[in-house]
C-alpha cells in the first residue's frame, strides 16, 4: 500500500461532503487499479472509517472516527510551515522524546508529534501528566526561532495565548491563563505547557513545546486525583469537539505569534497576554523550588518575568514556579 495515495483519498473522502467518489476516476489518476483503490478504502474502513460502496458511483464517506489521524488534522490546518510534517501515534509514552529525537535528527520547523494516548506524559519537574486515550490533544511541536536560549520560556506564555484563542475559536469557551503554563476554565485546568529546549550557549537548535489539552472528557474520565482540579472543554461547553480542528486552530495562532515575536520581541503580544490573564492583580502565592513569595501580580515585563508586589512594597521579578492564585 502507498501511504501517500492513502493520504489523498482520504482528503478526497473527507472534502466531498458525503458526495459520491469514483473509484476508477481515483484509479485513473494515481495510475493504479481499481482493486488497489479499493484495498485503500479497506484499510481506511479498519481505521475506523465508515465508507458506503455505491455501484456505478463509487465510494462515500459517511462518517470518521473520533481519531487525531493526520488527514483529520489536515483537512483544516491553515498555517505554512506548523502540522507539516505530523507524526501520528495512536499511543506512546510520551510525545515529547519523540520530538526531541526527531529534531536531533533535523526535522523541519514546525513539525509535530502527536498522538491518541501517552502512558507517560510528562508535566514540569517531573511531574505526570495524565492523557487518556482518545480524549484530548497531546501534542509536541518544534519550532526553530533564531533566538537566544535565555528567551526560549516566552514561548510558554506564547503558546498560552496561542491555545486559549484557539479555544475561544472552535468552542466559543474562554480560558484564563495562569502565569506560566496553565490554562483554566472555571478555576480548573483544562491546558497545560511544557516548554523544553535544545540549545548551543549562544543560540536555540530547537524548541520541543508540549502541549496537553483536556478537550472531550467527561468528569469521571479524569482520574480520581485530579477530578477536583481538572476540566475539559466540552464540560464547559457542552458539546463534543472536534479535536483535528483544534489542533489545526492552535498550530495557526501559534505560527502568527512564533514569527511575530522573533520580528518584534515578546511586546506586541503582552498586550494580549495579559487581556487573557487570570493572574494579574490578584493575590497570588509564587512557590519555586527553594522558597515562596506572597503578594500581588502586578503584571509580566516585556521578557515575560511576572512582577510580584510584597506587603513590604518591594517589586520582585519571578522567572519560574507554580502560583497559587489566594481567595479574596
Ligand atoms: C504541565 O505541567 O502542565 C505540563 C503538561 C504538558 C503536557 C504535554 S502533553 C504533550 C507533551 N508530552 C508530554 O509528555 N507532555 C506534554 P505542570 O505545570 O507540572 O502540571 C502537572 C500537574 O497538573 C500534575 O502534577 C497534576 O496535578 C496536574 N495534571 C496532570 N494531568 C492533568 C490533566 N490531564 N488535566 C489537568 N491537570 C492535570
Amino acid at each position: 500500500m502507498n501511504p501517500a495515495i492513502k493520504t489523498e483519498i482520504t482528503k478526497r473522502l473527507l472534502s466531498a461532503a458525503g458526495n459520491p467518489i469514483s473509484g476508477q476516476q481515483l484509479a485513473d489518476e494515481f495510475q493504479v487499479s481499481r482493486t488497489a483503490i479499493w484495498k485503500h478504502i479497506k484499510e481506511l474502513e479498519q481505521d475506523g472509517f465508515i465508507i458506503e460502496t455505491i455501484k456505478k458511483k463509487g465510494y462515500i464517506l459517511q462518517s470518521s472516527p473520533d481519531t487525531l489521524q493526520k488527514e483529520q488534522i489536515e483537512q483544516y490546518l491553515t498555517s505554512n510551515r506548523f502540522g507539516h510534517p505530523i507524526h501520528y501515534f495512536v499511543e506512546c509514552p510520551s510525545t515529547q522524546p519523540i520530538a526531541h529525537k526527531l529534531a536531533q535528527e533535523n526535522a523541519a520547523d514546525g513539525t509535530i508529534v502527536i498522538c491518541e494516548e501517552q502512558t507517560a506524559g510528562k508535566g514540569r519537574l517531573s511531574r505526570v501528566w495524565k492523557s487518556s486515550k482518545g480524549k484530548g490533544i497531546w501534542m509536541s511541536v518544534i519550532i526553530r526561532p533564531d533566538i537566544p536560549p535565555i528567551k526560549a520560556p516566552q514561548f510558554t506564555l506564547i503558546a498560552a495565548v496561542a491555545v486559549t484563542r484557539a479555544i475561544e475559536d472552535v468552542a466559543n469557551v474562554r480560558a484564563e491563563i495562569k502565569w506560566p503554563n496553565d490554562l483554566l476554565i472555571n478555576g480548573k485546568k483544562c491546558t497545560g505547557i511544557l516548554t523544553e529546549l535544545q540549545a548551543d550557549i549562544d543560540r536555540v537548535q530547537a524548541i520541543i513545546l508540549g502541549i496537553g489539552v483536556n478537550v472531550n472528557q467527561d468528569m469521571e474520565e479524569f482520574p480520581e486525583d485530579i477530578q477536583h482540579i481538572a476540566t475539559s472543554i466540552k464540560m464547559v461547553s457542552g458539546s463534543h469537539v472536534d479535536r483535528g480542528q483544534l489542533v489545526a486552530r492552535i498550530l495557526h495562532h501559534l505560527e502568527i505569534y512564533t514569527d511575530l515575536y522573533v520580528k518584534h520581541g515578546f511586546e506586541p503580544l503582552k498586550l494580549l497576554w495579559e487581556s487573557y490573564s487570570g493572574t494579574l492583580g490578584k493575590r497570588i502565592k509564587a512557590v519555586m523550588i527553594h522558597n515562596e513569595i506572597e503578594g500581588v501580580a502586578l503584571g509580566i515585563t516585556n521578557d515575560g518575568v511576572l512582577q510580584v508586589r510584597t506587603d513590604d512594597g518591594k517589586v520582585h521579578g519571578i522567572y519560574s514556579a507554580d502560583i497559587e492564585i489566594q481567595k479574596d
